[in-house]
């Protein structure tokens, strides 16, 4: 039998926390992940069959009892989890009644599930509800995206069609556009249900003045959504520090265009 440290799944949320850190999108503690795992995946793992701890949530997850999530602890630093993932990510299970969850492995130390867990399980509702697939929730601190957040105004469509204009990529990879909601107070179930209210149309959310929600049924998926809007970001930021003059973009036909060829359904509210 395997011990669960060594699974793929404990080794592609450290790689990825570690690289979501090194790209400087998740300094001190911030960011926090949570993964879906299926039962399926469980089976070899010998490690994981006892409940450790139960750790009550201060939210009603009755609908997702019995999943399984692999979630980054609270207060930890993302720079750190792919050399103390035992410590720093726990695998838990949320109980019958919803309003806790079984420990499995990991947060050796003591630790507690992410401040931002009721805001990912209520994420997780949201994209389940769109599509069972839905596995990944992934929240940081990306620079030039939190930048555009005091420069432009808090629009959905302007910032969307911003982001869909700054490289051809954009359009494929979040044809639904962006999703913002208002300036909140973190770690609240408030900031959770209007970030899951958002989530039932887009894949990805603004916190304004703090950073991105991205959702996948991947951790590629969730991460690459991330690094295409920062991407998109950054390039806007580049344009600026040139002067900011455009003298040529990428038209609206050159969008529907593209969305024809890489069959995707842009949002034809903001086009
Ligand atoms: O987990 O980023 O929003 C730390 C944070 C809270
Ligand atoms: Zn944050």
């Amino acid at each position: 039998m395997t011990k669960f440290i060594n699974s793929p799944l404990v080794k592609e949320v450290a790689k990825i926390t570690f690289r979501l850190y090194d790209h400087g999108w998740d300094e001190r503690n911030g960011g926090n992940v949570s993964y879906r795992i299926l039962p399926e995946e469980l089976t070899d793992y010998d490690d994981i069959q006892m409940v450790k701890r139960t750790i009550p949530i201060n939210f009603d997850g009755r609908d997702l009892a019995g999943m399984y999530f692999l979630v980054s602890a609270t207060g930890r630093y993302f720079k750190n989890i792919i050399d103390f993932p035992e410590r720093d990510l726990g695998l838990v299970r949320i109980t019958e009644d919803g309003k806790a969850v079984d420990l499995l492995w990991g947060y050796s130390d003591g630790a507690a599930p992410t401040s931002e867990f009721p805001t990912h399980l209520m994420g997780h509702q949201a994209r389940l509800a769109e599509h069972s697939d839905q596995r990944v929730v992934m929240h940081c601190h990306p620079t030039n995206l939190i930048a555009m957040t005091f420069t432009q105004k808090l629009d959905e469509k302007i910032f969307s069609r911003i982001l869909w204009k700054m490289q051809t990529e954009s359009l494929v990879v979040f044809p639904e556009g962006i999703g913002i909601i208002p300036w909140m107070v973190p770690g609240t179930n408030k900031i959770g249900e209007a970030t899951a209210a958002k989530l039932k149309d887009f894949r990805a959310v603004i916190w304004p003045q703090h950073g991105l929600f991205g959702t996948g049924a991947t951790i590629d998926e969730a991460f690459g959504l991330i690094e295409t809007i920062e991407k998109a970001a950054q390039i806007w930021t580049v344009i600026q520090q040139q002067g900011g003059k455009i003298e040529q973009t990428i038209t609206d036909q050159d969008l529907l265009d593209l969305a024809k060829v890489f069959n995707v359904q842009p949002n034809r509210a903001f086009i």
